[in-house]
């Protein structure tokens, strides 16, 4: 995936989490980019994303409340719009690619 510069992405008002943006731009409203998988929202898909990407399918309020910097739709890892189970394989894919 190309990364799109913080500040440019700051300046468009699109993103990220608000601390860090430069303090001189405050547009930002801010939640992380969309990172298929990433549910623990630490830039990384690993085996910490897998507890939190459960209970985003199981009980996304839950989820929400747990992870409210995160996008719950890094778990539509098949990209549908949807989080739901068919979400399982695309995750695990993600997870265990090399
Ligand atoms: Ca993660
Ligand atoms: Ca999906």
């Amino acid at each position: 995936m190309k990364k799109i510069p913080l500040s440019l992405v700051c300046m468009i008002g699109l993103l990220f989490i608000a601390t860090v943006c430069p303090s001189s731009i405050s547009t930002c409203d801010c939640r992380s980019p969309p990172t298929k998988g990433d549910m623990n929202c630490d830039e990384v898909v690993n085996l910490l994303d897998i507890n939190p990407f459960i209970l985003a399918l199981s009980n996304p309020t839950a989820y929400e409340a747990a992870y409210p910097y995160c996008d719950i739709m890094n778990a539509d890892c098949n990209w549908d719009d949807v989080v739901d189970l068919r979400d399982i394989n695309p995750f695990v894919a993600i997870l265990t690619a090399p």
